[in-house]
């Protein structure tokens, strides 16, 4: 047996990983970090900046969602954005040394009315010499393979949190339609950026499935965002339980440890996040962030205090 098939595994068991949150925090910490040693430069950081290119409206029922149309949370529908708008943004965010653009869309699915206009907008963000990743809800292989032939480099899709807790959360579809996404991206040769909502109220149990589930896919995602809920009034969630930091930084640790060769993103979260708490989750194994003032609809810190923080970590955004 090669290390690689020693170390990249799809058959983890829920004990296993139930395990490896109940270390020591240290304990778990030095594993997750030695993990991360052994395939990444440690210093250095990838950073995205995402855009919202259709806002509110959807007719989806996440309950973290401020997008949703169920909910009111007071956000201004807006139709598809203007091509060269992105363009600018996109331009934009070059400049200031991000990698990856990602487009996100309040959609349950494009349609595909949409399609041409969304491959002419990846293949010109393309040539600005960014990668391109999107998200746009549901997606068939047809669809997702015309993306993948304008350009698009990465599809964002998540699991949001373990099958058994998904139904508290979302309604108006179901894991396996999530599932079945990721299948039809991953066919048509996208990369695939798949994660989760830390701080739903769900359990210790759900955090350990639902890194279980994106564990456990044929091939891992090549990027995992682990997101921290953002209460966003208006949502069922609003009043969630706040989550103890630490727990978040386990979570962290144990997808560096489940999935070694993904990149793991301290996602969404961040601006009620101490920056101690952020060096930790980096120590921990997260190398990716979203850079800029706006995620899609909520906060993120301002540009330069990140590039603070990396300065005094000694971190290389890249
Ligand atoms: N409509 C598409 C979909 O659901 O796949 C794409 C956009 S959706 C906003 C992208 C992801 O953002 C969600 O899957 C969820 O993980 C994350 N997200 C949305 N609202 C959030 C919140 N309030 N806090 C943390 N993450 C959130
Ligand atoms: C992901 O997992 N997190 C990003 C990105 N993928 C699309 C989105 C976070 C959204 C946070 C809530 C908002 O700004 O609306
Ligand atoms: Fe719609 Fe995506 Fe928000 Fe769900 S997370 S309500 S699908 S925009």
């Amino acid at each position: 047996m090669t290390r690689l098939e020693q170390v990249i595994r799809h058959d983890w068991r829920t004990e296993e990983i139930e395990q490896l949150f109940d270390l020591a925090f240290n304990d778990l910490l030095y594993r997750a970090h030695g993990v991360h040693r052994q395939h990444f430069e440690p210093n250095s950081v990838q950073v995205s900046q995402l855009l919202n290119i259709k806002t509110g409206g959807c007719p989806e029922d996440c309950g973290y969602c401020s997008q949703s149309a169920h909910h009111q949370t007071g956000l201004e529908k807006q139709k598809l954005m203007d091509k060269q708008e992105i363009l600018a943004q996109a331009r934009q965010a070059k400049e200031q040394g991000v990698s990856r653009f990602c487009m996100g869309a309040a959609w349950r699915s494009p349609h595909q009315r949409d399609m041409a206009v969304l491959c002419e907008i990846v293949a010109e963000v393309k040539a600005l010499g960014l990668e391109t990743c999107m998200t746009l809800g549901m997606l068939d292989q047809d669809k997702a393979k015309q993306l993948q032939r304008a350009g698009l480099d990465y599809y964002n899709h998540n699991l949001d949190t373990s099958p058994e807790y998904y139904s508290k959360v979302v309604s108006t579809r179901d894991y396996q339609q999530r599932l079945d996404t990721l299948d039809a991206v991953r066919e048509a040769g996208l990369h695939v950026c798949c994660g989760g909502i830390i701080g739903m109220g769900e359990s210790r149990d759900d955090r350990v499935r639902l890194l279980q589930q994106l564990a456990n896919l044929p091939v891992h995602p090549e990027s995992v965002p682990i997101n921290m809920l953002v209460k966003v009034e208006g949502t069922p969630l609003q009043n969630a339980a706040p989550l103890d930091p630490l727990e978040f930084v386990r979570t962290i640790a144990v997808s560096r440890i489940l999935m070694p060769e993904s990149m793991v993103r301290l996602s969404a979260g961040r601006t009620e996040m101490s920056d101690e708490a952020q060096a930790l989750c980096f120590f921990a194994g997260a190398n990716s962030i979203f850079y800029g003032d706006r995620l899609l609809t909520t906060e993120n810190p301002a540009m330069d205090q990140d590039q603070q923080l990396f300065s005094r970590l000694g971190i290389q955004p890249r």
